[in-house]
């Protein structure tokens, strides 16, 4: 089963210090960097979603959004993590593009879809920021449109607006039927089922 990467909105403004900080947001980067680094020793597709907002965006606090400016498209915030791994092949998406439209999947206003088709992808593994918005939608859209979905458990955190939010979402998106497993062993999983190159982690 061909499967892909998604690395959803590992993004300054969502990390500690940032506008919209997840609390240890920033963890999420180690396992996602092993996640990023296993696939791309096999040279399966990693895709990389930013939100890339305009400066006048309706999720905003001013415009009657939920939330302080945030990821507004080309600032400091809405970088990548500066220690995040992004290979030269990877795929970048940009989404919430617009003024007026939210965008918390990465399939919202965006081809991912059509570029997982034509890639012929079937499953695919999940890992970002936060979990209980745009990674929670991300793998509640891929499962809907087919995909099957694992969570990396380790490289995701909620914003916990209301306390135990990422929690819910997880629970949320098990019921649906998206899959949970740490990186680690999704590495080795997939390295041993699909052909991957093996390298197993001790721990
Ligand atoms: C997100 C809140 C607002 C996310 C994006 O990436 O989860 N959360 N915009
Ligand atoms: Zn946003």
């Amino acid at each position: 089963m061909k499967t892909a990467l998604l690395i959803v909105d590992i993004q300054q403004d969502f990390c500690p210090g940032g506008a919209l900080g997840v609390e240890e947001g920033d963890r999420v980067v180690e396992p996602a960097n092993r996640l990023i680094q296993f696939f791309e020793a096999n040279r399966w597709p990693i895709f990389f979603t930013r939100d890339w907002h305009p400066a006048n965006h309706c999720s905003f606090a001013e415009n009657g959004g939920p939330w302080p400016p945030h990821c507004i498209a080309k600032t400091a915030g809405a970088a990548f993590h500066p220690d995040l791994c992004i290979p030269e092949e990877s795929t970048l998406v940009s989404k919430a593009t617009q003024p007026d439209q939210e965008a918390y999947s990465g399939f919202e206003g965006t081809d991912l879809k059509g570029q997982l088709d034509r890639l012929k992808i079937e499953s695919v593994v999940v890992a970002g920021l936060a979990t209980d918005y745009c990674v929670k939608k991300t793998a509640l859209d891929a499962h809907r449109a087919g995909f099957q979905v694992t969570v990396a458990t380790d490289a995701i955190r909620g914003v916990n607006v209301v306390p135990e939010d990422a929690r819910r979402a997880i629970i949320h998106m098990q019921v649906r039927g998206v899959n949970f497993a740490e990186s680690a062993d999704l590495i080795n999983r997939l390295g041993a089922k699909e052909g991957g190159l093996f390298r197993p982690f001790a721990d």
